[in-house]
């Protein structure tokens, strides 16, 4: 499979229409690709041709499904990847210019402070298993309902009738996208049964491909493959479908250096407990045999 994203890569460097973009880091972007990854016998789309931090992926991956915005419990695992938004806020917001090392040491130590500037707003974690429910009064008025857990839904979906075409993780609440730090860019997932195989389509409306999508990647396998442990399912294939599909401009080296390797062999992905439910696996259920990537590529991210 990995071809298949050095080919994206490439066709977007190449044949991408070049534009200012919302960050001001101007891209080459291209709209609709797609990619189809059999997750079959273990494997799990993971580059050999850099290093990607699939436990940092993982890890983000259990932070959705624990229902958290808060960046702390990531902090406190030493994942970094979505310290810059809440950072730019809090810059902004106070003119304090702390850098980004001394800002999370803060989140991580001080509780109140992590309250005040660490959340993301209602993203991932929150729609997906706390999405909002207004039940309407008497008097015409809204008060809210209990919140709706769209994974949970998903599971007894799947055991209830395999077969259905409603099997959807929707991200995208349009009434409180304002309220978040940044929309939902993994928006949906739907997930198909044909056989005794598990297939999921992952429609991603944005997507940065030299940094965030090998993140993306990974951890929609590990969802696929966590899914389809809790229904008895074996799983089948990814569709990845990628709406304004980008490398940024600031990224030329990364993308000049990654394309001139050859993939390195194929990791696999162990799931080594079938937890109660989806909610209680933990990052040590996971293991990433036969990884053994060429170097990392350090590149900018764009806020
Ligand atoms: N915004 C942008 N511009 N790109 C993204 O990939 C992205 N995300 C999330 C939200 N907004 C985004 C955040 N996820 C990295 C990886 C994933 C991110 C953000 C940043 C990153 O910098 N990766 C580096 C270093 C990893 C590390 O040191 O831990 C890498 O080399 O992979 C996409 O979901």
């Amino acid at each position: 499979w990995e071809w298949q994203y050095l080919d994206l890569m490439r066709r977007i460097w190449t044949e991408g229409d070049e534009r200012a973009d919302r960050t001001g880091v101007g891209t080459r972007s291209i709209f609709g690709p797609q990619l189809r990854i059999d997750l079959a016998d273990d494997r799990v789309p993971l580059l050999t041709t850099k290093r990607v931090y699939w436990k940092a992926a993982a890890r983000e991956m259990l932070w959705f499904l624990s229902g958290e915005t808060n960046i702390r419990p990531l902090l406190q695992q030493g994942v970094t990847i979505w310290s810059d938004w809440p950072l730019a806020r809090y810059r902004k917001a106070t003119g304090d210019a702390a850098t980004q090392e001394i800002f999370e040491r803060r989140i991580v130590e001080d509780a109140g402070f992590a309250a005040r500037w660490g959340d993301l707003g209602p993203v991932y974690g929150k729609q997906w298993v706390d999405w909002p429910t207004y039940a309407r009064q008497s008097d015409g008025s809204f008060r809210s309902g209990r919140g709706i857990n769209q994974v949970a839904v998903l599971i007894e979906g799947l055991q209830r009738d395999p077969g259905g075409r409603r099997h959807i993780i929707e991200g995208w609440n349009v009434a409180e996208l304002d309220r978040m730090a940044l929309p939902p860019c993994h928006k949906t997932y739907q997930f198909h049964v044909a056989g005794r195989r598990l297939s999921c389509q992952l429609y991603q409306r944005s997507c940065d491909v030299a940094l965030g999508l090998p993140f993306n990647l990974f951890g929609a396998a590990l969802l696929v493959r966590m899914v389809a442990a809790q229904v008895g399912l074996e799983p089948g294939e990814l569709i990845w479908t990628g709406g304004d599909t980008h490398l940024y401009l600031n990224h030329a080296h990364l993308v000049e250096e990654q394309l001139g390797r050859v993939p390195s062999g194929e990791p696999g992905l162990h799931l080594l407990r079938r937890p109660e439910t989806i909610f209680d696996y933990v990052f040590e259920d996971f293991e990433v045999p036969d990884y053994h990537p060429q170097g990392a590529i350090r590149a900018p991210v764009a806020v």
